[in-house]
């Protein structure tokens, strides 16, 4: 296949591409380093040094040679129009959004920008189908925080409601909690207004927070390894606390740790966003899958890394913290995550030696670690 990978130099596009690329496709990475401008700005490196792309392309290139780069903008349309004629690609798989809930609440800059670049580049994307490939896959990456945590049960994507003895089906209703979360409820409601008026596919992954590495290929080749990130703004919960406990900094679990979300390996994002390189939707279809696998809270999270980390002599401890966010601790969480498993996913079940695994990984590069960007300093 001709795939476009939008956000290529991300913890998940550059997992994407280097697994993609054993599979002998011809990729169209795209990229323009906004995530590494930020975080150099906020002085929040990840736990390696990364080289930049086409620098870690000389190793890809060594696998599949089908493989071109473009430093690019996805907010700058005519650009994207220029890359979408020349390739018309068979499918496009859309990272390119600034992923951050902290950083889109640090202040009305970050929360603008991430608002303008996240809604900017979707809409570029799904502009440049319609007008240029209407035929192509459009896989975008959506979230679960896009529901938020309602008191009923969470259905995949969308809800049947019967009224006063009629019946219709909508887009699940939505409450995001950031402004990062926000943006991607506008992006799908942009989206599903496409779709519906022009006929185009669109698979919308509703992922839940990912943990670990992708190491599938790349054990022995730090050049192929993703950006790995651990801090307070760019880091999330599980791979902050395997962090945390391999540097000895108590885990910094936010408030009563009773908040519930759906997890996933990056393993399992991978294998789960091939599957749907497969499942292709219809002319006009919007196809959501709520991309998790197992609901943890916080505090279980917490416990199992502790207790895994234990049986490699790393003693941790819980440091409970005010919370630096709004968002509900106590709350009912029930979410479906069945289309995935429909489509084939065997999902990667969260272990011990899971934990071990990554833990190892951190061990590698402990000297790295920068104590001084675990405590969380964006509240909202
Ligand atoms: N948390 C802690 N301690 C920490 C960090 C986080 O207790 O040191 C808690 C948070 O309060 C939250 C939960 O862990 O309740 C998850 O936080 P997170 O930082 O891992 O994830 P979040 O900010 O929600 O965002 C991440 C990704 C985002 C993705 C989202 C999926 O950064 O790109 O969309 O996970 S979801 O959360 O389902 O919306």
């Amino acid at each position: 296949m001709k795939i476009l990978i939008l956000g290529a130099d991300g913890y998940l596009g550059w997992s994407m591409a280097t697994s993609l690329s054993y599979e002998g496709h011809k990729l169209i990475l795209v990229d323009n380093y906004s995530k590494r401008k930020h975080m150099k700005n906020l002085k929040r490196f990840p736990l390696c040094k990364m080289a930049l792309l086409p620098k870690r392309l000389e190793e890809l290139m060594k696998i599949n040679n089908k493989i071109s780069f473009y430093k690019m903008d996805c907010t700058n349309f005519l650009k994207m129009k220029k890359l979408f004629s020349k390739y018309k690609p068979d499918a496009v798989i859309h990272f390119a959004e600034l992923p951050s809930a902290p950083f889109s609440m640090l202040n009305n800059q970050s929360g603008w920008e991430t608002l303008q670049n996240n809604l900017q580049s979707t809409f570029n994307l799904i502009h440049c189908a319609k007008d240029i490939h209407p035929d192509c896959h459009i896989i975008k990456l959506g979230t679960m925080g896009e529901y938020g945590t309602p008191n009923i049960d969470i259905e995949e994507g969308w809800l049947n409601i019967k009224h006063k003895n009629r019946q219709d089906k909508f887009l699940y209703p939505r409450q995001g909690a950031s402004l990062y979360h926000m943006s991607k409820i506008m992006d799908t409601d942009l989206i599903w207004f496409y779709v519906r008026n022009y006929g185009l596919k669109v698979t919308d992954l509703m992922q839940g927070p990912v943990y670990g590495i992708y190491q599938d290929h790349n054990k022995k080749n730090d050049d192929l390894a993703p950006i790995f990130t651990y801090d307070d703004i760019f880091g999330t919960v599980l791979n902050r606390f395997i962090v945390q406990a391999v540097a000895g900094i108590p885990l910094t679990v936010y408030g009563s740790g009773s908040q519930v979300r759906g997890y996933i390996n990056v393993v399992d994002t991978i294998k789960c966003i091939k599957l749907t390189l497969k499942n292709i939707p219809k002319k006009g279809e919007l196809a959501i899958y709520n991309q998790f696998t197992e609901q943890f809270s916080v505090n279980e999270l917490a416990k199992l890394v502790i207790t895994s980390l234990k049986k490699i002599s790393i003693n941790a401890t819980i440091n409970k913290i005010k919370n630096p966010r709004i968002e509900k601790e106590k709350h009912y969480y029930n979410a479906k995550h069945s289309n995935i498993k429909k489509i084939g996913l065997k999902p990667l079940k969260l272990s011990s030696e899971i934990i071990i695994d990554i833990a190892k990984y951190v061990l590698k590069h402990k000297k790295n670690i920068n104590h001084s960007i675990i405590k969380p300093k964006v509240t909202w």
